[in-house]
């Protein structure tokens, strides 16, 4: 029997929705700003391979950052394959499996072998205790990620990094706007990349950027992500076609002028979550270290014990999705077990990660989810918890 919305009503549950709430609904900027943009884009009648727009909105990412060089890129994914390719890695990289798949097959694609390692289980980032027993004499890398908007452990990986002669580097995917002592995210390590895609808190639609202070490795981007043009038609490399459009530059520039206003948001909601999902045992907030560091709040992420709540991870996505509230179960169940890696690597084994993926679900937040709905959401998680047997009985 499906659990819906007039179960819960019938167990004396809130009804919840009629609109579905996403994880991932974009934030938009003013949308009379955007439409004057692209006035503009159809009076000049140009509308990628490097207009004004696009110009603009590297230099004000790029100083944002503070770095020298921003290079807007299709999306995040092509971003990390140039990367890889224009650092000259080969052989393995070390990176966590616990992220999106595209941070793992941007490697694969490259003929880089991921090398998975475990994550910590407090932070959810790459641990560095586990890196050093996976170098060997193939590794050229370590590719951490920002995991949820907040840093990877820099400074460690850095030392590791430095010992070893390998190149580290980060996908900084969610990660725009955070910063770690005091420093942006995006000036780490030889470079890093964005991902401006539709769901992250900041979006060009598809986009993202490389952004990195080395300039001969920008000079190499600037041309590999242009079918390694240099010139009108003089080819001097490999390259592909990663351009960001005007029309992307144009929501990213718009976009950019709200980017504190969308933070203030998702900071205020992160706030309600905790204050109305306080005293469920078994459903831990995965807390936002932010003192004297600026977050981005881009993600929610609870996790949920169900030794203690009775009802497991699974149990409770399936109910919410009942309920019209569309969570998710981000990075679940990590890359060591899709494919190809699953067939590739049989023998992987990351105990932390095999457990936080089990356990974490992705809340909505953003601009488009109120706080009447957040507290209706935390109501539904703890009225699901309370009733677990008779919903337990209605699932089965
Ligand atoms: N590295 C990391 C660590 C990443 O997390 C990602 C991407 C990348 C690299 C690669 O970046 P890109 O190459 O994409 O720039 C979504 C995103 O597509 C993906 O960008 C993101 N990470 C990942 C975490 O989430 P899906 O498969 O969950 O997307 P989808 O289509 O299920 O959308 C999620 C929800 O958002 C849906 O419930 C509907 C809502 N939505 C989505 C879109 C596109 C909207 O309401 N409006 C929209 O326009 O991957």
């Amino acid at each position: 029997m499906k659990t819906n919305v007039t179960d819960l009503a019938i167990l004396g549950g809130r009804p919840a929705f009629a609109e579905l709430l996403h994880v991932g609904r974009p934030n938009l900027g003013d949308q009379e700003r955007f439409l004057a943009r692209i006035g503009g884009m159809f009076e000049r009648r140009w509308l990628s391979n490097g207009g004004p727009l696009l110009t603009e909105f590297e230099r004000q990412i790029a100083q944002m950052v503070g770095v020298r060089h921003c290079m807007a890129v299709s999306n995040a994914t092509v971003g990390l394959e140039l990367l890889i390719r224009a650092l000259g890695l080969q052989g393995e990289v070390i990176v966590p499996s616990f992220t999106f798949i595209a941070t793992a097959h941007a490697l694969h694609s490259q003929g880089v072998k991921p090398v998975f390692c475990d994550i910590d289980r407090d932070t959810h980032q790459l641990d560095p205790k586990c890196i050093e027993s996976l170098i060997t004499p193939r590794t050229s890398g370590i590719l951490g990620v920002h995991l949820w908007g907040q840093p990877s452990a820099v400074e460690e990986l850095q030392t590791i990094a430095d010992r070893h002669g390998l190149t580290l580097f980060f996908d900084a995917a969610h990660s725009i706007a955070s910063t770690h002592r005091g420093r942006a995210i995006g000036s780490f390590g030889a470079a890093e990349v964005f991902s401006f895609h539709a769901t992250k808190f900041f979006n060009t639609a598809e986009g993202g950027a490389i952004v990195t202070n080395d300039d001969s490795l920008a000079a190499k981007i600037a041309q590999s992500r242009q079918f390694g043009f240099s010139g009108v038609d003089s080819v001097v490399t490999w390259g592909t076609n990663a351009k960001m459009t005007e029309l992307s530059a144009a929501l990213g520039l718009t976009n950019l002028e709200s980017i504190d206003q969308f933070i203030e948001v998702n900071e205020a909601n992160f706030q309600c979550y905790k204050e109305n999902l306080s005293g469920i045992s078994g459903v831990t907030l995965h807390e936002v270290a932010c003192e004297s560091e600026r977050r981005n709040f881009q993600y929610v992420v609870v996790e949920i014990d169900a030794a203690v709540t009775g009802l497991g991870r699974d149990e409770l996505v399936r109910i919410l999705h009942a309920e019209n509230v569309l969570v998710r179960r981000y990075f679940f169940p990590g890359c060591h077990r899709m494919e190809p890696y699953r067939s590739l690597m049989p023998e992987v084994s990351l105990p932390v990660t095999d457990l936080v993926a089990s356990r974490v679900m992705v809340l909505p937040t953003g601009t488009a989810v109120s706080h009447d709905q957040i507290r209706t959401i935390c109501e539904l998680i703890r009225f699901a918890i309370a009733h677990r047997e008779a919903i337990a009985g209605a699932l089965s």
